[in-house]
């Protein structure tokens, strides 16, 4: 299709018209679930006496032999692709990124690029990257890959990389035409100081170029490139909730629930749901996504603090949903001191973490509030205007102890 041209701040050099229709699942989707899931999980985040997860072969100096040998173990006999999905969509996910590759190189699918793979070096005949597919299309669920351009196992990575290069393309045409996948979230993209990393910004450019060859449906992070010249459909912050609304690019935060991104047996220090509720609504609030990261244990089972946070938001969506999915940026109000507020077309939810008999929202363009009512609960609001905005009065006791959500109509001057 005809290149479309670029709105003030967009530096996008490849775009095309599907840019807008490609992207609208993504940007209604608003939760998502990351899955770090590699051959590291079979330390278990412990290397002798040091620990890490996901970089443990890097952090803890542990030699490729050993690391192969370990990869070799790799049996996770009790992955359960449908139950993650039911986890993920109980949750009020709407989509999963799974690592096909990380930083280690091994491929989670059967790849006839290399012998580094689940299938080949484990001996795992299994196929997870297409059973999880499956059930995720049957769950209306979309799936992503993770792809980490960064390989340090491969040695034309440092020593030829534009037979490197010709490899990872051959992956990425295997993932596409094989999983159909909805995202390719790529990563591995950074230091350019690093002199063992030669991704430059016009091997950014050429790999968009790539991608939107063989699928011009596929969204890319902007990870695929240094961001200069190419930035992909999305900005990627990582463990941060910052962005000011409205942005000029569709953003995801992407946080663990623990510290770690791969499993570590060690690592038990996980968030509340009511703290997981709270980022997520701050997020929606900005019209951002958020992408929230469970790491499997070897066998491929999920840990009962991540699931358990996941359940927990899961009870909270269950209620509450309409406020995060699908909806986003208000643009018509400041937020408040007692919590986030977000909009989906001419309806406002007030996500109330700190009740109160008289919330005040202070209005910032002209919108006419025509009723209101607490999600899941009969008890009536009355909305009268006060000072800068409108005063809503709940004649009920909050009925939720993450966060209660105030649903009003609104209309506003055509
Ligand atoms: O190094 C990786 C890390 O292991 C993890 O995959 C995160 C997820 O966003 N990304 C990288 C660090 O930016």
């Amino acid at each position: 299709s005809a290149p479309v041209a670029a709105a003030p701040g967009d530096n996008y050099v490849v775009d095309d018209a599907l840019t807008g229709s490609r992207t609208r699942w993504f940007d209604e989707a608003r939760f998502g679930m990351f899955i770090h899931f590699g051959p590291y999980a079979v330390y278990q985040g412990q290397y002798g006496s040091c620990r890490d997860a996901e970089w443990i072969k890097r952090q803890c100096n542990i030699s490729w032999s050993d690391y192969e040998a370990k990869a070799a173990s790799f049996n996770p006999a009790s992955f359960d692709a449908n139950a993650i999905v039911q986890l993920a969509k109980q949750a009020g996910q709407k989509y999963i990124v799974i690592t096909s590759k990380h930083h280690d190189g091994f491929a989670m699918w059967p790849t006839r690029v290399n012998r580094w793979n689940l299938r080949d070096h484990a001996g795992f005949s299994r196929d997870l990257l297409r059973e999880l597919k499956d059930a995720a299309t049957a769950n209306g669920i979309k799936l992503g890959f993770y792809y980490s351009i960064w390989d340090w196992h491969d040695p034309d990575f440092v020593g030829n990389f534009p037979a490197y290069v010709t490899k990872m393309k051959a992956q990425l045409q295997e993932l596409v035409t094989n999983y159909d996948p909805a995202l390719l979230w790529f990563d591995g993209e950074w230091t350019e100081t690093n002199p063992t990393n030669p991704w430059s910004e016009q091997n950014g450019e050429d790999l968009e170029r790539f991608v939107r060859t063989i699928s011009p449906q596929v969204i890319t992070n902007n990870r695929i490139g240094k961001r200069r010249l190419v930035d992909g459909d999305y900005g990627t912050p990582e463990q941060s909730l910052a962005g000011s609304p409205p942005s000029a690019q569709l953003q995801e935060t992407c946080l663990t629930i623990n510290n770690t991104w791969g499993y570590a047996a060690w690592d038990a220090s996980f968030k509340s749901p009511t703290q997981l509720v709270r980022d997520l609504a701050t997020l929606t609030s900005n019209g951002a996504n958020l992408l929230l990261n469970i790491g499997p244990t070897p066998t491929g089972t999920v840990s009962a603090g991540q699931s358990g946070a996941l359940t927990g938001m899961g009870t909270w969506m269950a209620v509450n949903g309409a406020a995060i999915t699908g909806a986003g940026y208000t643009g018509l109000v400041g937020q408040p001191s007692w919590g986030k507020v977000t909009r989906k077309g001419n309806k406002l939810y007030l996500i109330v973490n700190s009740w109160a008999s008289t919330l005040h929202l202070s209005r910032r363009s002209p919108f006419t509030v025509t009723g209101a009512r607490v999600l899941g609960s009969a008890s009536p609001v009355t909305v009268r205007a006060a000072g800068d905005g409108y005063d809503f009065l709940p004649s009920g006791g909050a009925t939720n102890a993450i966060a209660t959500v105030i649903e009003a109509d609104i209309a506003t001057p055509a």
